[in-house]
């Protein structure tokens, strides 16, 4: 009988079962034998021992390691391929109180993220950042990365790496190492029990200092890769040991204090930065003072020189002055004049999950192509505000109201094609009945400075209002 108990436990700081695949809950999606596991038992635990795990923020990459979400029970983002400590800055500055690791393979970060990773470090950014370097990209198949070893065959370069062409292997902890900002780089190696337990100090001490608020550091982890490098998993774990370390020697590069304050950011919220903080309200003011807003999805189309993102910013402007959460998401071609333009608007009365509008309840189409292309997605109950006389014959919507107004004519007639849109916007501010008719005049007489322009703009708004009246009452 023994006498000690062996204890199997996972630290909370992984989620209990990990929501993948319905049958493979309790289990990561890694292949056998491959480091992403181990790296991220070790931070884990760090995390765990550090308490830090509910201000933690981990901005997991592309690569085998973009579903670390599905592990970790911290707050989690996901980057675009090599973008992970851009992103990683916005949100440390904007958390300034969260620990915010950039986790990245070694194809995310020295090969399509070399210059977010350089710069990032350059500025001191109080973020950490673990690299597992495998020497090759792991999850599209063993292409080269730029830290394959010469003579290290891969499907980009059977031939094994040749540095006439190929390159050299990048040293990404030397070179990081050699700006001035960077508090803490070491390189270690996921290749024996020995070096695992040096890896985990290295993983707590640099979570450590972002906690301390030290500045930026970074772990290199060297790590196998059994399945493309076609190893058995002890082979692979012996080939790290024998042949990466050779070429990525590791060590402490960096372990200093910084000579300057790391970046700090103003406690200030983003609106008072901007000076449009106004008068601070409580939910239940905004509640009341929102009584005569209706939230609506929206979105304006038509072709560039036809105001179509101006009249999607007014909208959003007279929502923001209704104390409504808004949102406004241009889209346009290269071409500034007469390419196609729209914008999604959301105006609503709670916090806004996803600036992109692909079901509008309310479509303001400026020309036919943009009737023709957004007219299908309109929400059944929906309204679809044309610019025209009628619908192009062979164009039919079921379950939608459609109100045709001859913007541009009416435009013409007040005095300036530019206008059109300002009869539209009467004509929503009508139909969509989500806003103040008021708003839209306040807005006009603080945002256009040229009096001759309000007066026109004031015209147009009051045309398509009426027409839409009218055309209602026929
Ligand atoms: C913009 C973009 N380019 C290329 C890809 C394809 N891609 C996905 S993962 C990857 C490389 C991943 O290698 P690495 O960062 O070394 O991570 P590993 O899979 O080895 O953990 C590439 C090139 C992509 N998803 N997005
Ligand atoms: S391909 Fe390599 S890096 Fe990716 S999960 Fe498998 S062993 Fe790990």
């Amino acid at each position: 009988m023994s006498d000690y108990n062996v204890v199997h436990s996972k630290t909370p700081v992984f989620f209990e079962r990990f929501e993948r695949k319905d049958e493979n809950q309790h289990q990561t999606h890694y292949c056998p034998g491959c480091g992403h596991g181990v790296a991220h038992k070790l931070i884990a635990d760090a995390l765990g021992e550090l308490g830090v795990q509910d201000r933690t923020i981990m901005v997991s990459p592309v690569g085998c390691s973009v579903f670390a979400y599905y592990y970790f029970d911290t707050g989690n983002v996901q980057a675009a391929h090599g973008r992970a400590p851009a992103v990683a800055t916005a949100l440390k500055r904007s958390n300034p109180g969260a620990i915010v690791i950039s986790y990245q393979g070694d194809g995310d970060l020295a090969a399509i993220g070399t210059a977010e990773i350089v710069h990032v470090a350059n500025r001191g950014e109080n973020i950490t950042v673990f690299f597992l370097n495998n020497s090759i990209y792991g999850m599209t198949g063993g292409q080269m990365a730029p830290t394959t070893l010469i003579g290290q065959p891969s499907t980009t370069s059977p031939w094994g790496r040749r540095p006439n062409g190929d390159g050299f292997p990048i040293k990404m902890s030397e070179l990081i190492s050699t700006l001035e900002a960077p508090v803490y780089v070491e390189r270690v190696a996921l290749s024996d029990a020995k070096h695992i337990l040096q890896a985990r100090k290295a993983v707590k001490k640099a979570l450590e200092l972002q906690k301390q608020g030290a500045g930026f550091t970074m772990v290199e982890i060297l790590s196998p890769c059994p399945t493309i490098l076609k190893m058995e998993p002890t082979v692979a774990r012996h080939w790290v040991a024998d042949v990466l370390t050779k070429q990525f020697p590791l060590g402490v590069y960096r372990d200093r204090k910084l000579e300057f304050t790391p970046v700090s950011v103003p406690q200030k919220g983003v609106a008072e930065l901007l000076g449009i903080t106004g008068e601070r309200l409580t939910e239940e003011e905004r509640h009341a003072l929102r009584q005569h807003t209706r939230a609506k999805t929206i979105k304006v189309a038509g072709f560039g020189g036809q105001g179509i993102l101006l009249l999607g910013q007014l909208i959003a402007e007279m929502g923001m002055r209704e104390h409504m959460e808004v949102s406004w998401l241009p889209s346009y071609g290269p071409e500034m004049r007469s390419g196609s333009a729209h914008c999604h608007v959301t105006l609503s009365h709670e916090r806004i999950g996803t600036p992109l509008v692909s079901r509008p309840e309310v479509l303001v189409a400026m020309n036919e192509p943009s009737l023709r292309k957004f007219g299908p997605q309109v929400k059944g109950g929906g309204v679809i505000l044309y610019n025209g006389h009628s619908l192009p014959e062979d164009v039919k919507f079921a379950g939608v109201t459609v109100d045709c107004i001859p913007a541009s004519e009416i435009a013409d007639e007040i005095g300036s094609p530019k206008v059109a849109n300002m009869v539209m916007l009467g004509a929503f501010l009508t139909a969509a009945d989500c806003l103040p008719f008021t708003a839209a005049q306040t807005v006009l007489n603080d945002l256009v400075k040229n009096p001759k322009l309000v007066e026109m703009n004031k015209k147009a708004l009051e045309a398509g209002r009426s027409y839409l009246n009218s055309a209602v009452l026929v």
